[in-house]
């Protein structure tokens, strides 16, 4: 996949964008971007038909799930207010996102004892890896829906992973599958330096970061 523009992005250094203005809320080494939201995609963006889009939940579990767009509406609604932290030093704050917990679509699937890490699967093949603690217990989403509004598909439209308390690269656009594993495995940005947690919080940033 080719890596192209956008991820190296410079920190916005106008006077109102210091970390700080808004308390405690902005991780070290972040800037708040306001009301800009900066795309950033590493290969060509997915033109997705939700008509043939699925959601599927796989590998370490015990029944393996797919739902259908229309299936996963369906579930019970869930969403995040909150912020959002990109490793290219931005943060966006008070973003409002709708769709389902990433609990309610594991515990479809019953997750087996030995799963312990998550591979994210995006339509284009992009992957980020989690450990499976971040994405339980209300931490995690598949949204559909940005304040208000279908999201965007630049944004991830119709469909990503949002694991706001991580670093946003974690959050794969047009995702489609959740595959569950005993063991960690490097995804897309993970391979080529990042690191394989991504706390915003430590500053995680890099492969070697604490
Ligand atoms: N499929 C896919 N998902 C992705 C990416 C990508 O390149 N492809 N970029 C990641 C990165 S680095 C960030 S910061 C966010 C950017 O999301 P945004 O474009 O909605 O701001 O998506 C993440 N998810
Ligand atoms: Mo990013």
């Amino acid at each position: 996949m080719p890596v192209t523009r956008g991820f190296t992005g410079r920190p916005d250094r106008r006077p109102d964008a210091q970390p700080g203005q808004r308390g405690r809320r902005i991780p070290p080494g972040q800037y708040d971007a306001g009301e800009q939201w900066p795309s950033l995609t590493a290969e060509a963006t997915p033109q997705l038909d939700p008509e043939r889009w699925t959601m599927t939940v796989d590998g370490l579990v015990a029944t393996p799930r797919s739902w259908t767009w229309r299936e996963v509406h369906a579930l019970p609604g869930s969403g995040y207010e909150g912020d959002i932290h990109c490793v290219t030093t931005w943060s966006k704050l008070d973003m409002r996102f709708r769709g389902v917990s990433v609990d309610t679509l594991l515990e479809a699937a019953g997750p087996l004892p030995e799963a312990a890490f998550v591979m994210a699967h995006s339509t284009t093949g992009y992957t980020s890896n989690l450990p499976l603690a971040d994405v339980t217990g209300g931490r995690a989403w598949v949204v559909w829906e940005v304040d208000g509004r279908p999201l965007p598909v630049e944004h991830g439209g119709p469909v990503r992973l949002l694991v706001p308390h991580l670093y946003f690269w974690k959050s794969a656009k047009w995702v489609t599958r959740l595959e569950l594993m005993a063991t960690d495995r490097p995804g897309f940005w993970e391979s080529n330096g990042y690191h394989d947690r991504g706390d915003p919080w430590l500053e995680q940033r890099y492969q070697g970061d604490p």
